[in-house]
C-alpha cells in the first residue's frame, strides 16, 4: 500500500494521522484529488483502528407527522406549503400513537420523527406526542425534531431556543437528530434553503442541546450546487463544535436525490462521491465517533461498500421513510433487523445492534437470512 500511497501523493497525510496529527483544510482537499482506494485505505485504517470490524445499527421506526413545511427548500419533495395542498398531510397525536402501538411487537429502540414546519400546530401537540409515545414505551429512546424544528418552535411559540428545548426534554425528548444541516456556506444556504434557520441558529441549539445533556448528530447534504471547499468548511465547522462540547455522536453524508423536487435537473452524486465523502468525513472528523452510512440516502449497496470507506454504522430497520422515497430513493422503506445483519455480513463485517447512545443491545450471534420484509430477532 506504501506505494499506492506515493503515488497518490498521500505519504505526508498518512503519517500525520499515525502519529495522531489533525488533518488541515489543505489535507482535505487534497484527498478529494487523491486515488480513491488510497483514500479508502487511510479511511478504513482509521475507522479499524477505532471500532474495528464492528457496524453498528439499531432497531428504529422513522415517523414523520407531517408534512406541512412553510420553509422553500429547493431539495425537498417531501413537504407542502399549507393544510390543504394537494398531498398535505398531518397526523393527530392518537394516530400518531397509533401506529406505535401497531408495532407493541418490535424490540425497538428508537424512534426518530422528523416534520416539517407547520404553522398552525399548538406546542402541546408536541409534548403530548412526546408524552404519549414515553407512555406506551417508556424505554424507547426519542429522537425527535431537527434543530431546523427547534428555531422553528421558538420564534412561533414566542420562547428561546434553551426553553424548547428543556420543555421537550421534560416531556420526553431524548436526542436531537442531524438533519437540517444541509450545507453551512452561506452562499448554498442563501439558494437551497435561505428561508430556514441558519448555520449559526443550528450549530447554537446543538451547542445548547450538548450543554443540558443531550447527545445529537450531525448531518451534510453533499452532491448538489456546493463545492469541495463547502463540504470541508462544513465538516470543519462540526469539528470545531465538537472541540467544544464533545455532544456529537455521529457525522452523517445525505447523498442529494433529485427527484420530484426544484433541483430535478441535477444529477445524483456517483457512487465514488459517496464513498468518498464517508471516508474524508472519517479522516477529517478526528472527535467524532461515528461516521454513518444510511442506506436509504445511499442504496444498500452503497453502504455496504462504504464500510470499507470509512463508515460503522448504517443507521437502522428505519420502516416508515417518506423524505427520501418522495425523491426517488430506490431502497427499501424497511430492512429487518436480520436483514441488516446479514447485509453487514456479506460486506465482511460484524454486526453490533446499539441503541441511539451506542450501548451494545445485542451480539446477534450467525444466523440465516429470513424472508425480505421479516421483522425477526
Ligand atoms: O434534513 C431532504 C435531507 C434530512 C432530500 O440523525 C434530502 O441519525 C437528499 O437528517 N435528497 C432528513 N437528502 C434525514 C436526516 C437523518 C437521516 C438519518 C439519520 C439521521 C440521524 C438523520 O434529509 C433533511 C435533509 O438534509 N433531505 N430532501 C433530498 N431530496
Amino acid at each position: 500500500m506504501q506505494s499506492r500511497l506515493a503515488a497518490a501523493g498521500l505519504l505526508e497525510i498518512h503519517e500525520k494521522r499515525e502519529a495522531g496529527v489533525r488533518l488541515d483544510f489543505d489535507d482535505a482537499r487534497r484527498l478529494f484529488e487523491a486515488d480513491l482506494l488510497a483514500v479508502g485505505w487511510l479511511a478504513n485504517r482509521e475507522r479499524e483502528r477505532r471500532h474495528g470490524d464492528r457496524t453498528y445499527f439499531n432497531y428504529n421506526l422513522r415517523l414523520e407527522a407531517t408534512n406541512v413545511c412553510t420553509a422553500s427548500c429547493l431539495f425537498c419533495s417531501f413537504a407542502r406549503l399549507m393544510p390543504g395542498d394537494d398531498g398535505a398531510y398531518t397526523l393527530t397525536v392518537e394516530q400518531v400513537l397509533a401506529r406505535l402501538r401497531e408495532k407493541a411487537d418490535q424490540p425497538l429502540t428508537e424512534i426518530h420523527i422528523v416534520n416539517g414546519l407547520h404553522p398552525e400546530l399548538p406546542f402541546s401537540y408536541y409534548t403530548d406526542l412526546l408524552r404519549g409515545l414515553k407512555a406506551i414505551r417508556p424505554d424507547i429512546h426519542l429522537k425527535c425534531f431537527t434543530a431546523v424544528e427547534i428555531a422553528y418552535f421558538s420564534d412561533l411559540y414566542g420562547m428561546t431556543d434553551e426553553q424548547v428545548l428543556v420543555e421537550l426534554r421534560a416531556a420526553g425528548l431524548d436526542s436531537l437528530p442531524g438533519g437540517g444541516a444541509e450545507i453551512f456556506a452561506e452562499r448554498v444556504r442563501r439558494k437551497i434553503c435561505h428561508d430556514k434557520c441558519g448555520t449559526e441558529r443550528y450549530l447554537d441549539i446543538h451547542r445548547t442541546a450538548h450543554r443540558l445533556g443531550m447527545r445529537t448528530n450531525v448531518t451534510m447534504l453533499y452532491g448538489h450546487i456546493e463545492t469541495v471547499d463547502e463540504r470541508i468548511d462544513h465538516m470543519m465547522r462540526v469539528r470545531d463544535l465538537q472541540d467544544e462540547t464533545g455532544g456529537f455522536q455521529a457525522f452523517i453524508p445525505l447523498a442529494f436525490h433529485p427527484d420530484n423536487n426544484q433541483m430535478r435537473k441535477l444529477p445524483a452524486p456517483a457512487a465514488t462521491d459517496t464513498l468518498r465523502v464517508h471516508a474524508i468525513a472519517r479522516l477529517v472528523l478526528d472527535n467524532v465517533d461515528h461516521i454513518k452510512a444510511y442506506w436509504i440516502s445511499s442504496g444498500v449497496e452503497v453502504a455496504q461498500t462504504a464500510l470499507w470507506f470509512g463508515a460503522d454504522d448504517l443507521d437502522g430497520t428505519v420502516q416508515e421513510e417518506t423524505i427520501y422515497h418522495m425523491a426517488g430513493s430506490r431502497t427499501p422503506t424497511a430492512l429487518s433487523t436480520a436483514e441488516i445483519e446479514q447485509l453487514i455480513r456479506d460486506a465482511g463485517r460484524s454486526p453490533i445492534e446499539r441503541d441511539t447512545l451506542y450501548n451494545v443491545v445485542r451480539i446477534p450471534a450467525f444466523a440465516p437470512a429470513v424472508e425480505v420484509g421479516a421483522s425477526a430477532r
